[in-house]
């Protein structure tokens, strides 16, 4: 029997477990989120297994493993590798699906139409036109929004955003979120909440879209408007932003979050994230019988049989984050260590 190279000590299908994993990380890559899950399931099994799956027939008998991981297992455990992934790592439709999902405001779903019209350079998508106009600025602008922003420069996005909104009204807050308050050196974008103590949704929006963003627009600082949400508890601008003095003129990605006062708490931790972590403190609220969602932590949600309505229930806090974490029974987590 061939002795497979990297097995690990007292676990039979690391060689096995490798491979999927460089699997699993090629779907991370495309964004294929179903396949991701798939695979993460079949690994999970795998490591939990004390003796070496040889044949599709012994991994189908085990949890979480369907039809054609159970193939794909039997394929590695036999040749030691796995021929789609090797077709992956070549495939040059892939490369370009790669390409085109890094367009802002273009998914899976949205590159893969592209390349199956046929296109395989983001100048083609571009002359094609069938894009919306915020996924060609997003191509225009490719290289800026794929580029990270150092911290001392998301400092400085922050803190022109804070200057105007100061001009208007002194008593707005802007706090950096995201992977900022992480303490991240670099980020993907800005993510600014803007807040203001007794005021609600209706008030912050008219003051953000009426003042602000014609004043950071006129500034030269908001360069494009690319989605717009409109809620009634609160709303959400994405754009870019450039600094004005600056010499290279770097577009960078932009978000404005607005949030009424009494659930800045809930937004803090949502806009603080990340979106794992946040995924598990929401399981965790579920477990205990209640909801927690950007707006705040509720209790005796209503679940209505058979439909998909769900009745916010009963507010338990949404003002202090530290509160949050209390009713839930977390210790406080500063923002640094909130990385799954
Ligand atoms: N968020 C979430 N679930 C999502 C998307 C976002 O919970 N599907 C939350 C957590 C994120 C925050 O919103 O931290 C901001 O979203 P970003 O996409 O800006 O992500 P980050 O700021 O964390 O990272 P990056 O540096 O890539 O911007
Ligand atoms: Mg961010
Ligand atoms: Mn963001």
């Amino acid at each position: 029997m061939q002795k497979h190279t990297g097995d690990k000590i007292g676990n039979p299908n690391a060689a096995t477990i490798t491979i999927l994993q460089q699997m699993a990380d090629y779907y991370g890559q495309v964004g294929d989120q179903w396949r991701i899950r798939a695979y993460r399931k079949a690994i999970a099994t795998l490591r939990n297994h004390h003796t070496k799956v040889w044949t599709k027939k012994q991994a189908l008998a085990l949890p979480q493993i369907g039809e054609r991981l159970a193939a794909k297992i039997e394929e590695i455990a036999v040749t030691n590798r796995l021929l789609r992934l090797d077709n992956a790592k070549v495939e040059p439709s892939d490369q370009v699906l790669q390409t085109f999902m890094g367009v802002y405001g273009a998914g899976f779903a949205k590159a893969s139409e592209w390349v199956a019209q046929g296109h395989r350079t983001l100048d083609e998508v571009l002359a094609s036109g069938n894009l919306t106009e915020s996924q060609r600025i997003g191509i225009e602008h490719y290289e800026d929004f794929n580029s990270r922003v150092p911290r001392h420069e998301v400092e400085q996005h922050g803190a022109f955003v804070r200057q105007a909104l100061h001009k208007i009204d002194p008593a707005f807050e802007v706090i950096v979120g995201g992977s900022y308050r992480r303490g991240s050196q670099t980020s993907g974008d800005i993510d600014c909440i803007l807040t203001r103590p007794n005021t609600n949704a209706s008030h912050l929006r008219t003051v953000i879209s009426g003042q602000l963003i014609p004043t950071l627009q006129a500034q030269g600082f908001l360069v494009a408007s690319l989605a717009t949400t409109s809620r009634d508890d609160g709303s959400k601008w994405h754009g870019a932003s450039c600094l004005p003095t600056s010499q290279n003129k770097i577009w960078r990605r932009i978000d404005l979050l607005l949030v009424p006062s009494d659930q800045i708490g809930a937004a803090l931790i949502y806009f603080t994230g990340n979106d794992i972590f946040n995924r598990s403190l929401r399981l965790l609220a579920s477990t205990k019988g209640m909801r927690l969602n950007q707006r705040g932590l509720f209790r005796d949600c209503m679940r209505e049989k058979g439909r998909e309505k769900i009745s916010e229930g009963v507010l338990v806090e949404g003002e202090d984050e530290r509160k949050i974490f209390d009713v839930l029974g977390v210790p406080w987590r500063p923002p640094e260590h909130r990385i799954c």
